[in-house]
Formats: structure tokens, C-alpha cells, sequence
């Protein structure tokens, strides 16, 4: 059975929609992230870049958010645009703005607003623009079209989902009423009863939810390097 490793974070969630929607059987791992468990000698076998999510499927391991669902989408033949160069491109396009662009960014605007050690208005202003730059051309591209590669729910739809659950979090309580093509996805996803089992997963395991020294230490060790490096 396909073993995932998951935290019901972003990139984890992604994954746990298409495992919800496709009906795969799956075992679910916690890898608690805020105890630092991303970074034991075993997960860094399945995983190296010590990050969530993971899966092992028999002898196959895959990890990377969009690499996992790339490979789910392949197994099970579902959730895939048409298979044509031209669909297909697009769906690689997409996929790869999502995760080397909308999320990162998406990312570090809020780490620089909720954990940077003091404010730094160089980074936030870069952040926030970039962020806002990512998000404006997803919403533009659902202002075109009922889901993010014309009429039919892909994977992509699936990565755009993990990341707009922390839209009111990282851009403001009333950000989505700027981005009203993304909520529209968004709303219609959580609708979904593969999105409402995705979301009571984190019920199935207790999950250190607190940012104690620990857990700011395990999600952000260049803290430590930096004192280290100042003694
Ligand atoms: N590019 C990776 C990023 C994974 C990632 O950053 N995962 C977060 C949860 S959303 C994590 O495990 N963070 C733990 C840490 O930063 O130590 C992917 O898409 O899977």
C-alpha cells in the first residue's frame, strides 16, 4: 500500500486531495514538522530535502508536491489535461509557476511578516509584490476559464488549492476579495467531499500546532547557524 508522509501544511495537502479524490488506498504518516521529525536519518532516506510530503509507493519513492502528483496522475491515468503536446505544456507550465513561484514567494511574504527575528521593509515589499504578482496571474487565468487548463479539474487545480487555503493568512483577511477567480476555485474544491476528508485527516493524528524555541529551531535552523556564526 502507498505510504505518505504528510503534515497539514500547503504542499502536504495537495497531495492528500488527490489521494482523497482518485481513491487510492494509502497508509498516513505524520511527519510532525514543528517536532523536527523532517529531519531524522530515516524521513531524509525518503525524502532529502527534509520537507513534507513523501510517498513510497512499493519500490518507488517520490518526493516534491508536484513530483508526487506528476506521479499519481500518471499511475492512475486521472486528474490529467488531454494528452496532446499542447495541453500537456500547459499542464508543465503551470505546475512549475506553482511550485517554483506562487509558493516560495507566497511563502516568504509571510515568513518575513510573521517570523523574521525583527522587520526588514526591503524583503516584505519584494515579497509582497511577487506574491501579489503570482496570485494576480492565477486569478487572470481563471477569470478565462472554469479551471486552471480550460474545463476540466486537473492536478493543477489540486496545487493552486493547497496554497489558496493560506491566502487570508499570508495576504490579508480580505485578500481573496481581490483575487475572485481564485476563490471561486477555492470554494468550489472545499465543496468537494475528497477536499472535506483531505481537511479531517489532521484529526486522524495529534500534531504539535505551537512555535515554541523547538519548533522555530526545527522549521528554521539558519536562526541557530547565525548565532553560531556571531559567537
Ligand atoms: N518544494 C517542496 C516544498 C515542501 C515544503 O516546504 N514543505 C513544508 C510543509 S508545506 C515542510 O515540510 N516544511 C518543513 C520545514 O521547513 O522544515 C514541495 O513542494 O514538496
Amino acid at each position: 500500500m502507498i505510504r505518505f508522509y504528510y503534515h497539514p501544511s500547503p504542499n502536504p495537502s495537495k497531495v492528500a486531495l488527490f489521494l482523497e479524490e482518485s481513491g487510492l488506498a494509502y497508509q498516513l504518516i505524520l511527519v510532525d514538522i514543528h517536532k523536527g521529525e523532517q529531519h531524522t536519518p530515516e524521513y531524509l532516506a525518503i525524502n532529502p530535502n527534509g520537507r513534507t510530503p513523501a510517498l513510497v509507493d512499493g519500490d518507488v519513492t517520490v518526493f516534491d508536491s508536484n513530483a508526487i502528483l506528476l506521479y499519481l496522475a500518471e499511475k492512475t491515468g486521472q486528474f490529467l489535461p488531454a494528452a496532446t503536446p499542447e495541453a500537456r505544456g500547459q499542464m508543465y507550465s503551470w505546475l512549475m509557476l506553482q511550485g517554483t513561484g506562487l509558493a516560495p514567494m507566497t511563502g516568504q511574504y509571510a515568513h518575513f511578516q510573521f517570523f523574521a527575528p525583527e522587520p526588514l521593509p526591503y524583503a516584505l515589499n519584494r515579497f509582497e509584490f511577487e506574491a501579489w504578482r503570482h496570485w494576480n496571474l492565477i486569478d487572470a487565468q481563471l477569470a478565462k476559464q472554469r479551471y486552471m487548463l480550460g474545463e476540466a479539474y486537473t492536478i493543477v487545480d489540486m496545487a493552486i488549492w493547497g496554497w489558496a487555503r493560506v491566502i487570508p493568512f499570508a495576504l490579508g483577511s480580505s485578500a481573496f476579495d481581490k483575487l475572485p477567480h481564485v476563490k471561486r476555485l477555492f470554494d468550489e474544491i472545499n465543496a468537494r467531499p475528497a477536499a472535506q476528508r483531505t481537511e479531517d485527516l489532521k484529526n486522524q493524528h495529534s500534531h504539535k500546532t505551537d512555535f515554541d524555541a523547538d519548533t522555530l529551531k526545527a522549521l528554521f535552523p539558519h536562526n541557530t547557524k547565525q548565532a553560531v556564526c556571531a559567537v
